[in-house]
């Protein structure tokens, strides 16, 4: 039997507050999430068993129980404070996924901060826009990445600190500190910050089409949602080893990939390499994984690989497999039942929701393709575009809607209100994403509602590609849009106009993608660049994005002047 039983009955007799009392939440006043995923396992008689077992890309194993990460928490917590951070500052945890990432971001929650993590891949420009935006006081990372961050650091004023979690007796500049975590002095105890329920947690960074990346702002009570949706969705249960292959500069890979299983006491494997099938299938076996939540790119990789590498390994440990971050194909979900005996799972959220809001469950009838239907709990709709009322006709695609009010909901996007206020019509939040819903009350997913492009579940806002590209010399204009592809979905088209003395050849196309690597990261390099004498614009003269878009998906592209607002 599933954890969530019969999600009929769930659905009919769930508020949040049985939610809170399920992990004890508020109880002796205790509201900080730090405390949740590491002091009170120990309390609760768990400081023994493993909390992170982790694999590097040589095969290098470490292994740290839940006083572990307590402890050692507690330490990341005390050099923060001695630095003089304090309840409310940003800091940014931007590592590679080494135990660090994991330990310190639970560190940080302890002393009040909040965690602002960044992918590693990020380069300067990236870097830059979220740190300046964040107004960031502090960074804990490492040698390899220190470069980078070095470069930038006369650019951000507000930034007081780096923590250099590697750097062992090598020199370092000023504002910079040396902190081993193992070598540190064990702090067993700590005072913990006393937070409330509201008390700002973890700030992560998402695309919009237009502006900057937007910072998600989460609380505390967060945990809530995170800790039941991995209970009841994740079907976590306390026997299992659990493997959540995002990336912590992911909102998946903290939600679930730290938050939502310490929560429960669970033991989690990380492994810190490069994909490829035999080395996945490899770590499962090794590791004797048995709940899996991965996404369909990888996915879409591993069907490609075929079943021989599968053969190759006895994967028999694996009970439940869950995806997230982009639509997972029907061929992919009957293939996993082929290949491991087991369907994934589909569930669908948002780094704003904090948590999974529709999702298949464990034990309910999968209908391959669809993303399933809302956690109990949650009050979701299919809204009509024009007036935000819910569309009751069964089939009918409109945009997706949901009741605000659940624990994990963001409560703001950092020093912007006014796109947050954009979020809200007629009371709901509006996702962003277009479905329609079945008679069975069974979510399919039709489409983004922006321009944002969603490569290898990885969100990237044009905006953001579109403004490092004019830095270019060459670059006069441009735009990014999504183009179709069998393994991302979608990978990064870039349409340049140059300037004048420019040549379009191979060289410069290689130029630009290299340019755009370092600068933002590996997934926002366009894969493709056409060169074009100009771009299409609306009579205001913003670039018709969509035009090229449809072109390169062989959509109809109807009548233009709906396309863009003038
Ligand atoms: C957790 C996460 C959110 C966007 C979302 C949608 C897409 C996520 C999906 C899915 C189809 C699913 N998305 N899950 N699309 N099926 N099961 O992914 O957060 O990075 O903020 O992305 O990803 O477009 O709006 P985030």
């Amino acid at each position: 039997m599933s954890n969530i039983g019969s999600y009929e009955a769930r659905v009919k007799d769930f508020n949040w507050k049985m939610a809170e009392v399920e992990l004890g939440y508020g109880n002796n006043g205790k509201y900080n999430i730090g405390y949740y995923c590491s002091d009170r396992i120990c309390e609760m008689g768990n400081g023994t068993k493993a909390a992170l077992t982790w694999e590097g890309y040589t095969g290098e194993t470490k292994q740290y129980t839940f006083d572990d990460v307590r402890i050692y928490s507690n330490s990341f917590a005390t050099i923060l404070r001695e630095t003089g951070l304090e309840i409310g500052d940003r800091i940014c945890v931007f590592m590679d996924r080494i135990p660090e990432l994991y330990i310190s971001f639970v560190g940080i929650l302890k002393m009040g901060g909040i965690v602002q993590p960044l992918f590693s891949a990020f380069g300067e420009d990236a870097l830059v826009m979220r740190l300046e935006d964040a107004k960031t006081k502090a960074i804990i990372s490492t040698r390899k990445h220190l470069g980078k961050v070095r470069r930038i650091r006369s650019m951000l004023p507000e930034l007081l600190w780096v923590i250099v979690v590697d750097a062992g007796d090598r020199p370092l500049e000023r504002g910079e500190i040396a902190f081993s975590m193992e070598q540190a002095p064990k702090v067993d105890t700590i005072e913990i910050a006393n937070v409330g329920p509201e008390t700002p947690s973890v700030l992560h960074y998402t695309s919009g089409t237009t502006g900057k990346p937007k910072g998600a702002l989460h609380v505390h009570s967060s945990i809530v949602a995170q800790a039941i949706t991995s209970k009841w969705v994740l079907d976590v249960r306390p026997d299992d080893i659990y493997w959540c292959t995002a990336d912590p500069g992911w909102v998946t890979g903290t939600s679930y990939g730290i938050i939502g299983p310490w929560a429960n006491g669970i033991t989690q494997v990380v492994l810190d390499a490069g994909f490829s099938a035999n080395k996945w299938y490899a770590f499962i076996e090794k590791h004797k994984v048995t709940v899996w939540y991965s996404a369909p790119t990888a996915i879409r990789l591993l069907m490609k690989e075929g079943l021989e590498p599968v053969s190759k390994h006895n994967l028999s440990t694996l009970r439940h497999l869950i995806s997230v971050g982009e639509p997972l194909n029907a061929e992919a979900v009957i293939w996993s039942e082929k290949a491991y005996g087991k369907p994934f799972h589909d569930s669908y959220w948002q780094t704003e929701t904090g948590s999974i809001v529709i999702s298949n469950y464990p034990g309910m009838k999968i209908k391959p393709g669809s993303m399933g239907r809302p956690f109990p709990g949650i009050t979701a709709a299919v809204l009509n575009p024009k007036t935000y009322e819910p569309i009751q006709t069964v089939g009918t695609v409109g945009l997706i809607g949901l009741k605000p009010g659940w624990p994990s909901m963001f409560r703001m996007y950092w020093d912007n209100k006014e796109t947050y206020d954009k979020k809200f019509h007629n009371g709901w939040y509006i996702c962003g994403d277009r479905s329609s819903i079945d008679s069975e009350g069974y979510y399919w997913f039709v489409g983004r509602d922006d321009d944002v492009i969603n490569t290898a579940g990885h969100l990237v806002g044009p905006f953001e590609i579109e403004s490092a590209l004019l830095e270019h010399p060459s670059v006069a204009e441009s735009a990014a849009v999504g183009k179709p592809d069998p393994i991302n979905m979608e990978v990064v088209k870039a349409f340049i106009a140059l300037k004048p003395g420019f040549v379009r050849s191979d060289d410069l196309t290689m130029d630009i993608m290299n340019y755009i690597r370092k600068r933002l990261s590996p997934l926002a390099m366009p894969q493709e660049i056409e060169f074009v004498d100009s771009l299409p614009k609306t009579r205001s003269g913003k670039i018709m994005r969509r035009l090229l878009r449809a072109k390169e998906w062989g959509e109809e592209i109807g009548d233009i002047s709906t396309l863009e607002n003038d």
